[in-house]
């Protein structure tokens, strides 16, 4: 019997939850085994191999003025706002959405609020140079709800002599699940918390950097941040090295160029924003982005970390229309 036939004999109710079955097969598959893969090397030599010239092609061909595009979500915040950042997603272009976070400001957007979500988890804090050593920084361990009484000026940091001068103590790149999944996630990122990272701080920065295998989306709740980004196509101007499998860092400074180490340096395209609480900055895969802040400040950035940018072949994460990993790449 051939399967056309064999096909057919079966009752289309059954064939229906056959082919249920599946695409749920396939999905628990791409969920639970794709990722490890995502650390697989020659996954990333693919990346690096096929996303590098497609994404310069893209950003080198444009042309940018210094400012960051913005529009204004107005009174509905994010409910709107998917389809645009998956839009700029989709061919590489930054933007900032104004208004971004409208409802439950009182509990996200205040020191006050933040102490009675989180105050009482232990957090791992930045101290020492930790802009100059990336990826290997030195931690001290306190309350969360401690640090914040720190950064309102009601107590001394108890690790002032590990701090280094002009950087403040910084609760990093920190998983947050109980307001993580409280937190609005543009359609194409996944619900998980675990792509969302948290950022608290005062007086604190990130070096220059990107993200190869991901989209970010980085959101301020509380202060300001003040961002630089700088196109995928610019890496040869700015010292970048591959990190590890998806980042890579750059030994340029932005916010204070060293023209005798980079001569190039007025050639760098460094668009701005200074971002305010409540707005959401969309920075594509592979894009640089710096960021400092003065006094206390408190952000997030989502990951759509399932897959690659959106720019390069990523897809929306919905169950039916999971795209593999290498999918469209040759
Ligand atoms: O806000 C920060 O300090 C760093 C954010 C960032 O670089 C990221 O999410 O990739």
């Amino acid at each position: 019997m051939n399967i056309a036939k064999l096909k057919k004999s079966i009752p289309p109710g059954l064939r229906k939850l056959g082919g249920l079955f599946l695409t749920s097969f396939r999905y628990a598959i791409f969920r639970w085994l794709m990722p490890p893969l995502k650390h697989y090397p020659l996954y990333h030599m693919n990346l690096a191999e096929k996303g590098w010239p497609k994404i310069t092609a893209f950003t080198a061909g444009r042309k940018y003025t210094d400012q960051i595009e913005s529009i204004n979500c107005g009174s509905n915040g994010y409910d709107d706002s998917s389809h645009v950042l998956e839009d700029y997603a989709k061919t590489s272009r930054p933007i900032v959405l104004k208004n971004y976070i409208v409802a439950d400001k009182e509990k996200f957007c205040t020191l006050e609020g933040l102490k009675g979500e989180i105050g009482d988890i232990i957090g791992r804090v930045r101290v020492g140079d930790y802009d100059e050593i990336a990826g290997d920084p030195e931690f001290v361990e306190m309350r969360v709800s401690d640090f914040i009484d720190h950064l309102q000026g009601n107590s001394e940091f108890p690790y002032k002599n590990r701090l280094v001068e002009g950087k403040g103590p910084y609760l990093a790149s920190t998983k947050l699940p109980t307001i993580a999944k409280l937190l609005p996630v543009p359609s194409f990122f996944p619900r998980s918390p675990d792509f969302t990272a948290f950022w608290l701080g005062s007086d604190s920065r990130s070096p220059l950097h990107n993200h190869m295998s991901c989209d970010v989306l980085l959101v301020q709740l509380v202060g300001r941040r003040k961002v630089f980004l700088i196109p995928p196509h610019q890496a040869p101007l700015i010292g970048s090295i591959l990190r590890d499998t998806g980042i890579c860092t750059a030994s340029f400074d932005p916010f204070e160029p060293d023209k005798e180490e980079f001569p190039g340096a007025d050639l760098v395209n460094k668009m701005y924003f200074e971002l305010d609480s409540g707005d959401a900055l969309l920075i594509p895969g592979f894009w640089y982005h710096a960021i400092r802040f003065t006094g206390p400040s408190f952000a997030f950035s989502q990951f759509n970390a399932n897959v690659m940018p959106m720019s390069i072949g990523g897809g929306s994460i919905k169950p039916w229309k999971e795209r593999s990993y290498l999918k469209g790449w040759g």
